[in-house]
């Protein structure tokens, strides 16, 4: 069973998320709607959705409140995008022209703002303080991750710790915050709660070390990015942290990631390297070995399809392309 199998069993259910991501963009400010519409049709992979679908299966809650908190965690994950989009001055997302590209920074930051605090008015409607405290901690660390990177931006000393510290807050936060809830509304005790918010905070790790290999490595009509962002933007992750590492020539890797005046020739010059040193396949490896913590944190769940299902959701985060 690959991911689109995962996808077809849960195509209903993600169709009723959709529906109520679009309720969430209603306004009579027309132009919410109308960029509501254009995000939401773009499609994007739905994975927080169906870590939550598949985290709620795997504790046995099935009530319609389920597919509520998914949407409201794409809310997030589309709020946190639009952002993201300003603060990387990029053009294109998922294969389409971005937000800010079509209508500006000053919308786009407040529909990410509007969208933001539409998705924790919704959480206050379920009348749940766990989930409410969960919600506002991820976003908040959403934003602590961003600053942090921000930070370290063009600093060849930055630590894998330190990465592990920033995608930790800008990635994983919501990811495992999608797990956590599908756990708070099952009541489930304590020890099975960190379980289920430790199995998502290590795929939410893989997932963005995966996001920052692709940033390398992908095909760019696969991906509706476009590759080198990171560099360009003098953001240090996985596979250059592997280089630093692992080459002899760091010098001239370090005034490559410094220049300003950043060219195609350096960037294939760093893809050479990368490929030299083998930093795609370390860099892979490290994320197998989070995919496997993730799922050690499961091993506290009966081994039922259920869980299978979640473990095949988890190796998808080693294949994607996209
Ligand atoms: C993705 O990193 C990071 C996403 C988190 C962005 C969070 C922000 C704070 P990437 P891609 C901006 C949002 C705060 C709110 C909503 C209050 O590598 O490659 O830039 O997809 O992602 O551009
Ligand atoms: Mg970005
Ligand atoms: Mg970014
Ligand atoms: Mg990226
Ligand atoms: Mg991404």
């Amino acid at each position: 069973m690959n991911f689109q199998d995962i996808f077809k069993q849960y195509e209903d259910e993600l169709k009723q998320v959709e529906r109520e991501l679009l309720n969430i963009f209603k306004s009579e400010a027309a132009l919410i709607p109308t960029i509501g519409a254009y995000i939401v049709n773009s499609g994007g992979k739905r994975i927080r959705p169906l870590f939550l679908l598949l985290s709620a299966d795997l504790v046995g809650y099935k009530e319609y409140k389920r597919v509520i908190m998914a949407a409201v965690i794409e809310a997030l994950h589309t709020a946190s995008l639009l952002h993201d989009d300003v603060v990387d001055e990029a053009e294109l997302r998922r294969g389409k022209a971005s937000a800010n590209k079509i209508w500006g920074n000053q919308v786009t930051v407040l529909l990410g703002d509007y969208l933001y605090a539409k998705a924790l008015h919704i959480s206050v409607t379920q009348e749940s303080f766990p989930i409410m405290e969960a919600l506002s901690m991820a976003t908040s660390q959403m934003a602590e991750g961003e600053i942090l990177q921000l930070m370290k931006a063009g600093d060849p000393t930055i630590t894998f710790e330190e990465y592990i510290k920033i995608i930790t807050g800008k990635t994983a936060g919501l990811i495992r915050t999608a797990c956590r809830i599908a756990g708070i509304l099952a009541e489930l005790p304590d020890d099975k709660l960190q379980a289920l918010t430790e199995f998502g905070n290590n795929i939410g790790i893989a997932f963005q070390m995966v996001d920052d290999i692709l940033d390398y490595v992908a095909d760019e009509t696969k991906l509706g990015k476009k590759l080198g962002t990171d560099l360009r933007e003098g953001k240090i992750t996985l596979p250059l942290i592997e280089l630093i590492r692992k080459a002899h020539e760091k010098e001239e890797i370090i005034s490559i990631i410094k220049s300003d005046n950043f060219s195609e020739e350096r960037l294939s010059k760093i893809l050479e390297y990368l490929k030299q040193y083998g930093c795609i396949e370390s860099s892979m490896e490290i994320v197998r070995q989070f995919i496997e913590k993730a799922k050690k944190a499961l091993y506290i769940f009966p081994d039922t399809d259920e869980r299978k299902l979640l473990f095949k959701l988890a190796d998808y985060i080693t294949s994607r392309n996209k």
